[in-house]
């Protein structure tokens, strides 16, 4: 029986995912534009937890005072009449042909004042709606003529305005925190902040860097060659994974946005497992919204749409029913023993050994049998076999 979503899953979706009327660089729409009061509804019905959107997801560009006040009114109804929470909202730096040479980080210091202001009027809106979480993704930010930017002050304009920004929700009281999006390219030929390792690396110099971790995307990641998964673990290490956009993506090639796990699926097995499983005692090491940022097929109509927007739950749910699985099994606990999983939790030191006593411990060095040590078989075959039975619904 396939698992049903409920509000307890915390699955969310961002409005211009069900909303893409699947126009694509080479083709127009093939569907209409979606009323976001509609898509509350429908997602509502299916059993999310919340929504997010871009600024001009809910109040289309240009639009004046009086077409945004009721915008946000009609969205407003729309959630309390369905319960629905919107846990993270972002802004649209990149539609707008303004932004065409950059946001934050234009050369253009009107674009990057202009860009500011963007985002801030949109954070008095996500403060009002409850969010916790603000996503930047930069899409425009980064260069297709290296020469044409300079590369550096590129990195001090961007840690200026998050920076900037942060210090506007606390001195607002907003108490955001801000997640940032990697993605090594596309629309932009190569974006800054590339991957979960460089933004986190930028994070460390930014004054208000105990505001601002990531939001990694599977498929951002992958289009990277990447392993989405090492990238949230060492996320979660850091204290640094504050959002997750969930979707699917058949390694390096344009970003495709699939239904999670319709990609690499025995790595949304291993992501699945690890946010639900990977605690220290096992549990969850990551109790945010589940958030997908996918695309339907731009071969679907609506009904196409509202089945794939289901999938994304139920294939997430059907991988944690294989996880929960997976861990149980008594053969599989005995593999991982035999394969000394366990034994990583145990420090490389005794408690209080220090190196001195390393140093005078013949069995670590004088004594040690690398030979013989190295005859050792590693038994991950037997991992993994087993936990590919598991994702099979084979055990
Ligand atoms: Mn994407």
């Amino acid at each position: 029986m396939t698992p049903q979503p409920n509000r307890e899953d915390k699955f969310t979706f961002g409005l211009w995912t069900v909303g893409w009327p699947a126009r694509d660089p080479f083709g127009d729409a093939t569907r209409a534009d979606v009323d976001v009061v509609e898509s509350v509804h429908r997602l509502a019905e299916l059993g999310a937890y919340g929504v997010t959107f871009h600024d001009d997801d809910v109040i289309p560009f240009g639009s004046d005072a009086t077409a945004r006040e009721n915008r946000i009114k009609r969205f407003r109804a729309a959630l309390e009449e369905t319960g629905l929470v919107v846990p993270m909202v972002t802004t649209n730096l990149f539609t707008h042909p303004v932004f065409k040479e950059g946001g934050l980080t234009a050369n253009d210091r009107e674009v990057r004042r202009f860009a500011l202001r963007k985002v801030m009027r949109n954070m008095d809106l996500a403060a009002e709606l409850g969010a916790q979480t603000y996503v930047l993704w930069g899409g425009r930010e980064g260069t297709e003529v290296d020469t044409a930017k300079d590369l550096i002050a590129a990195l001090d304009r961007y840690a200026e305005a998050i920076d900037t920004l942060a210090q506007y929700s606390v001195d607002r009281g907003y108490g955001l925190r801000f997640a940032l999006e990697p993605k090594p390219n596309e629309p932009r030929g190569d974006i800054f902040l590339p991957t979960v390792g460089h933004a986190i690396a930028f994070i460390s110099r930014l004054q208000h860097a105990d505001l601002v971790g990531i939001n990694p995307e599977v498929g951002h990641e992958q289009m990277a060659n990447l392993n989405y998964t090492h990238g949230i673990a060492q996320a979660l290490w850091l204290g640094k994974l504050f959002h997750i956009d969930l979707n699917g993506q058949h390694g390096p090639k344009f970003d495709q946005d699939l239904v999670f796990g319709h990609g690499d699926l025995i790595q949304a097995f291993s992501t699945v497992d690890l946010l639900e499983n990977g605690g220290p005692q096992g549990g969850r090491t990551y109790d945010g919204p589940r958030h997908f940022d996918y695309k339907p097929h731009r071969t679907e109509d609506m009904d196409g749409v509202w089945r794939s927007a289901a999938a994304n739950m139920r294939t997430y749910l059907l991988l944690k029913e294989r996880a929960a699985a997976f861990r149980a099994d008594p053969e599989v606990q005995e593999a991982l023993a035999a394969a000394r999983v366990p034994e990583l939790r145990t420090p490389t030191l005794a408690e209080g050994e220090t190196y001195q006593d390393l140093l005078a411990d013949p069995t670590a060095l004088e004594d040690f049998d690398a030979a013989a040590v190295a005859q050792r078989g590693a038994g991950v075959a037997r991992v993994d076999q087993l936990m590919i039975e598991h994702l099979l619904g084979a055990r």
